[in-house]
């Protein structure tokens, strides 16, 4: 049997707010993904593997077992959606929240409201919920610029600290979601390599108490 542990994490944040977690579960990268070119990291521990990835493809290496585990934000996995996936610890870093803004007056004619996002299926099912006609454009980055040169009327997207609403003259609307993000873990894996799994999300879990 394979005993090898692979955890998929993005570079940026989420491996940066990872990493003391990770160093509580006594697992220390031996390279720094930030300098380094290579998208296998090796640990302090032979048995231990991380893969540097984008941070919307976390949940798909999980799901078909290319990783044992990940760490995504709760914003990717709404996306990502299907239950192909355990999600057994809310590590509670990189938070922010997922919103609607726009612009402060927006000029209401009674047409409908067209949404810039890249978050489109979670855009689609908050509106759905709401018995909201809306028509959602998806953009791939820099959603803010949308409302600004006539592309969108509002956009879904997250907010931190709200300075990159305000540096484009937009503001907070509507709150959709709290985000964090989570450990997530193949069902299959989660059946096969059962003891070591369930150390890490143990020694996790503790991490994650004491932050
Ligand atoms: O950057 P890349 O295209 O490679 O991928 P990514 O943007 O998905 O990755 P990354 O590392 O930027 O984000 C990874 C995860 O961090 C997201 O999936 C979220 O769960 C979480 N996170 C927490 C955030 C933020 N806070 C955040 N503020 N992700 C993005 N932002 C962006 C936001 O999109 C907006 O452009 O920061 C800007 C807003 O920040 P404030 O502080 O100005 O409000
Ligand atoms: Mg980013």
């Amino acid at each position: 049997m394979n005993n090898l542990l692979t955890i998929a994490l993005s570079k940026g944040r989420i491996f940066k707010e990872t990493l003391p977690l990770l160093a509580q579960a006594g697992i220390e990268p031996v390279d720094d993904p930030e300098t380094s070119r290579k998208l296998i990291l090796d640990t302090n521990q032979a048995d231990v593997k991380l893969v540097i990835i984008r941070a919307t493809d976390v949940p798909t290496y999980v799901e078909y077992g290319a990783a044992d585990v990940g760490v995504a934000g709760k914003d990717v996995l709404m996306e990502h959606g299907g239950n192909g996936l355990y999600e057994p610890v809310d590590l509670g870093i990189a938070k922010c929240r997922l919103m609607v803004a726009g612009p402060k007056n927006p000029p209401n004619d009674g047409r409908r409201l067209r949404i810039a996002t890249k978050f489109v299926n979670s855009t689609r099912r908050y509106y759905a919920d709401r018995r909201e006609q809306v028509e959602i454009i998806k953009l791939y980055g820099s959603m803010e610029l949308a409302p600004l040169v006539g592309l969108a009327d509002r956009i879904v997207d997250l907010v931190d600290t709200g300075n990159t609403l305000k540096a484009n003259g937009l503001v907070p609307l509507e709150h959709i979601a709290d985000i964090s993000s989570r450990l997530v873990v193949n069902k299959a894996a989660m059946k096969m390599k059962h003891a070591r799994l369930s150390q890490l999300i143990a020694q996790l879990r503790a991490a994650c108490e004491n932050h």
